[in-house]
């Protein structure tokens, strides 16, 4: 089985910048734990991220037929995009929205996403422990 992890902008930035705000783990430590838990639980990883919304939904479509999840954390175009909606429901491949932040104790601007209804579920404010449990709920069966 194949997962596929997406990640949106400035996400490249992880641990480098702002640690006070997003902490010093980087995208590149969040990988190596998703890829420990997935050789656990014998399931193969993708892990990829792009600043570009259009990237991003070209890789949401072409999931379909190889991917059996995808784990999205698209970063502020969570908020903003229709186009990513758009894709997940055309793709039709499974997709749990994910994010490092509890994003209902932030800014109001952050409370709402454009793609959670088109999710199958929302992981928020665990940190690395939101893309582990992402990974585990991309590969629950049924509703
Ligand atoms: O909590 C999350 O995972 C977010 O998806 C992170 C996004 C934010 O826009 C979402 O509302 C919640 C922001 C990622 C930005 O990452 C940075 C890392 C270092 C420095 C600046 C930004």
């Amino acid at each position: 089985m194949l997962v596929l992890f997406l990640n949106g902008p400035n996400l490249n930035l992880l641990g480098l910048r702002e640690p006070e705000v997003y902490g010093r783990t980087t995208l590149a430590d969040i990988e190596v734990r998703v890829r420990e838990l997935a050789a656990k639980m014998g399931v193969e990883v993708e892990f990829r991220q792009s600043n570009w919304e259009g990237q991003l939904v070209d890789w949401i479509h072409d999931a379909r037929g190889i991917f059996a999840g995808i784990v999205l954390n698209a970063g502020a175009y969570t908020h903003t995009s229709i186009a990513l909606r758009d894709a997940i429901v055309a793709a039709g491949v499974p997709t749990v929205e994910v994010h490092l932040s509890n994003v209902h104790a932030r800014e109001e601007f952050r409370h709402r996403s454009m793609i959670a209804p088109v999710c199958r579920g929302v992981i928020s404010g665990f940190g690395v422990m939101s893309y582990l449990l992402g990974l585990e709920a991309a590969i629950v069966n049924g509703s």
